[in-house]
């Protein structure tokens, strides 16, 4: 099996601005912002937070990814649970669903500090609706306000404030985040106070992308195999009615074999595999996706968990 090598991390530009913000007229609130998680989506969107005038208190796991922070105007902080003490509204952007937890539930999680009177916790990694309300619960019985907040969008939408907020459960918390939410979001949907829906919606969108992007990378490899040009299809594909932005980066970007992570494959697995469980719970068939689970499953294992979704498309040159 040929040596995948990994992608480059890229340092997180602190001078890099979207040009959104400028005509979003942003006035910063006065609250104190706490942000859990500075992996790429995070330190972007702290990044900006900083930038339209938040006061911003940080945690990451690996302390180091702190520093540029610090420099910038963040308070860092040791733990979650001294962010939690130090801020108003506390984000959390975490990979996944056990991170999530932990940071709740675990050794100087949110929840050690007892009592959430006056905080809000906002969970913006992408999990499971189990999962969500399970920390709303545990906030809330802590008398905290919880929203989910799913981030639907790629790193290079976070970079550009072109993300989708899908928002569910305490309203209040919600309108709260309105100037965070202008900073990192084109738009910004509440779908409404049962939480659990917001969380849904996010990996049913997902399951479109990962289903969408399987098609597309099992198309271009019978292209290749017929060594018709992968450029002379993307061009055509570009006048059908089939065309979508995506689509056409995600094509690109495969015919190029350049696979800078935009949406790592590794998320993307994550998601199929939290949607098929959730169909389980209901018996709902789902072949299709589980299918494409399998995909991306065997490509994480050819070394491609952390390049972006469209290297989906080496599953089907090895
Ligand atoms: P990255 O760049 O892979 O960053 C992941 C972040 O999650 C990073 O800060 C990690 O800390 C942190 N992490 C992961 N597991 C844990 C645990 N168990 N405890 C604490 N912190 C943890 O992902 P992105 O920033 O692109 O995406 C983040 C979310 O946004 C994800 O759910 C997307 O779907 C949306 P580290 O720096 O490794 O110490």
């Amino acid at each position: 099996r040929p040596v995948v090598t990994r992608p480059e991390t890229q340092a997180i530009d602190m001078n890099s601005r979207p040009n959104t913000l400028a005509e979003r007229d942003i006035v910063a609130s006065e609250q104190t912002i706490g942000f859990l998680g500075l992996g790429m989506m995070g330190s972007t969107i702290v990044k900006d937070l900083i930038y339209t005038g938040h006061k911003v208190v940080v945690w990451n796991r690996t302390i180091d990814k702190c520093q540029p922070f610090a420099e910038a105007g963040a308070d860092v902080k040791d733990t979650p649970m001294d962010v939690v003490e130090a801020a108003d509204v506390i984000f959390c952007c975490v990979s996944d669903p056990k991170g999530a937890k932990d940071l709740v539930f675990g050794n100087c999680g949110v929840l050690q500090l007892k009592d959430l009177r006056n905080k809000a916790y906002v969970e913006m990694s992408t999990i499971d609706p189990d999962t969500s309300m399970d920390i709303g619960e545990g906030i809330k019985q802590c008398n905290g306000r919880y929203l989910e907040a799913q981030i639907h969008g790629s790193r290079q939408e976070a970079a550009e404030g072109m993300l989708i907020i899908l928002a569910g459960g305490d309203r209040s918390v919600f309108e709260e985040c309105h100037s965070c939410f202008k900073t990192i979001a084109k738009n910004t949907f509440f779908l409404g106070t049962d939480v659990g829906n917001a969380c849904k919606v996010n990996l049913i969108l997902q399951t479109i992308l990962g289903v969408s992007l399987v098609g597309l990378a099992e198309a271009l490899a019978l292209a290749d195999r017929f060594s018709i040009s992968l450029n002379d299809i993307i061009d055509i594909f570009d006048l059908t009615s089939m065309k979508s932005p995506l689509l056409l980066a995600k094509g690109k970007e495969m015919a190029k074999g350049d696979f800078n992570p935009q949406q790592p494959l590794s998320h993307m697995q994550r998601d199929l595999r939290l949607v098929l469980n959730m169909a389980e719970n209901l018996d709902q068939s789902m072949p299709v996706t589980s299918i494409t689970n399998e995909v991306f499953k065997h490509t994480k294992r050819l070394g491609y968990s952390e390049h972006d979704s469209s290297a989906v498309f080496s599953y089907f040159c090895a």
